[in-house]
């Protein structure tokens, strides 16, 4: 007969963790079933399973897993924290003055952990909002991947999975707006630009201030730019570069309707500078969203 409580795997999968991760928690920190089957299998009961969940949660929060362990046994509250490595090898990354919270994110990316990064992200945008979460939360883990890569030539599926899951949560955050009569904002990353995130982001952030936004995401060729803006008629366009390469301001000059009057924003360090005339250059999140509102002519 099958015994009762649920198994290594099915636990795992609860909480988003590997199934060795578990046994290492029980290992190490005596943090386990209270019991097994007569094979000598882990079976664990609800109240095992509600205190692995309360460890897995401080561990997202940045706890170091042995505090978070007693913690979850029963024991005194997280306290001092056991020194962090930093640098640029091992498991986690360089990350230097950044809440806690960041660091559990950090975490979560690098054990590719997809149902805590996707919480952790979609936690701090209903919570802080979007230009905090992705300034002091997303924005933060993105660099510390991107110095990892640039160091070691490591972390691309790091690289490749945090980001779908943060971009999946920013689009989710900006849907759907009510329809006030205001203008959309046309979304939009440079032809051949992948790095569309920092759009994602401004599409969440004007989205939480009624502002609508149609994204057209990563990589819009210069045609499709044109003619969309055509279609639609926007309040505001947002054009992102991240690379050098992708930065033709051309592009920006030859958008149909006349800058001033189509309004054309540009942000992200591909650009080169000046900008032709007309075209408003943005250098963060907030400064976006600002001039954006500005444009349309809304309280800041
Ligand atoms: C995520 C990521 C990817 C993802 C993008 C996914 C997506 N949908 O966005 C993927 C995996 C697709 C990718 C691909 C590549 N990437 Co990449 N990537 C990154 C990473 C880690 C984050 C990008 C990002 O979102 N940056 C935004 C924030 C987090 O960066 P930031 O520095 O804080 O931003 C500054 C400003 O831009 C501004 N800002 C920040 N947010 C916002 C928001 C708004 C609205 C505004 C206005 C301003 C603003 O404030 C900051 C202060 O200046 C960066 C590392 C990095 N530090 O940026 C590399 C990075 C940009 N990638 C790099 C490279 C080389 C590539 C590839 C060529 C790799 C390859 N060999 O294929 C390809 C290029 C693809 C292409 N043609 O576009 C290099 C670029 C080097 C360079 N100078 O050109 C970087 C810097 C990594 C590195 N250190 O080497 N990448």
């Amino acid at each position: 007969m099958e015994a009762p409580g649920l198994s290594v795997g099915a636990v795992a999968r609860r909480l988003g963790v590997s199934p060795s991760t578990l046994r290492t928690w029980d290992r190490r920190y005596g943090i386990g079933p209270s019991r097994r089957s007569q094979g000598s299998h882990r079976r664990y009961d609800p109240a095992d399973v509600a205190r692995l969940e309360v460890m897995n949660r401080l561990i997202l929060q940045g706890a170091p897993p042995g505090e978070a362990a007693r913690v979850a046994l029963g024991g005194t509250g997280v306290r001092e924290r056991a020194p962090r490595a930093h640098g640029a090898g091992g498991n986690r990354l360089a990350l230097s003055a950044v809440p806690d919270r960041t660091r559990g994110l950090a975490r979560a990316a690098m054990a590719l952990n997809g149902p805590a990064v996707t919480e952790t992200v979609r936690e701090a945008l209903a919570r802080d909002g979007a230009v905090r979460a992705w300034e002091e939360l997303i924005a933060p883990v993105l660099r510390g991947v991107g110095e990892r890569y640039a160091a070691t030539g490591e972390a691309v599926e790091i690289e490749h999975f945090l980001s779908g899951a943060a971009l999946a949560a920013l689009a989710e955050a900006a849907s759907p707006v009510p329809e006030t009569g205001v203008r959309p904002v046309l979304l939009a990353c440079a032809p051949e630009e992948q790095h569309s995130l920092p759009v994602y982001a401004l599409g969440a952030a004007l989205a939480e201030r009624g502002i609508p936004g149609l994204m057209l995401g990563a990589r819009v060729p210069e045609r499709a730019l044109g003619d969309a803006m055509k279609r639609i008629g926007p309040g505001a366009v947002f054009v992102w570069s991240q690379m050098d390469r992708t930065g033709d301001a051309g592009v920006l000059e030859r958008l149909p309707g006349g800058r001033s009057a189509s309004r054309v924003l540009a942000g992200g360090p591909g650009w080169p500078r000046p900008l032709p005339e007309g075209v408003r250059f943005v250098a963060s999140l907030p400064e976006a969203v600002a001039a954006v509102a500005e444009v349309l002519g809304l309280p800041g």
